[in-house]
């Protein structure tokens, strides 16, 4: 199932994200997101990123928003050879766990 990152292209926390995608040379499938125009605030997109913003992403069973625990989960799922971290083994529950906001 191929990776679905939501975003705009201006969006600087979407880049950081965007960037983490290419670099780890992962398939997946932009979907543009406006928050202008409301794409934030739909149910849909609430269920991936109660906090309605972007980016998001959806890999399989696990949704997750911010910027940095999405890198973080990125790394950790996809990076061959990365070691678990002190927070577990499992990367979503520490991507959700890294930081009050994660808590989606
Ligand atoms: N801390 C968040 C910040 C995300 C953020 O502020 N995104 C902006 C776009 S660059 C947004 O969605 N703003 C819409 C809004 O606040 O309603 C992250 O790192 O992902």
């Amino acid at each position: 199932m191929v990776i679905e990152f939501y975003t705009v292209d201006l969006s600087p926390f979407g880049r950081g994200v965007w960037m983490t995608l290419e670099a780890l040379g992962l398939e997946y499938e932009k979907k543009n997101t406006n928050p202008l125009v409301g794409d934030t605030k739909t149910d849909a997109y609430t269920a991936i990123n109660p906090f309605q913003k972007i980016p998001g992403l959806v890999d399989g069973s696990v949704k997750l928003g911010e910027s940095k625990a999405i890198a973080c989960y990125l790394c950790n799922v996809y990076v061959k050879g990365r070691q678990p971290t002190a927070r577990g083994p499992d990367p979503a529950r520490q991507a959700k766990s890294s930081g009050p906001r994660h808590d989606n």
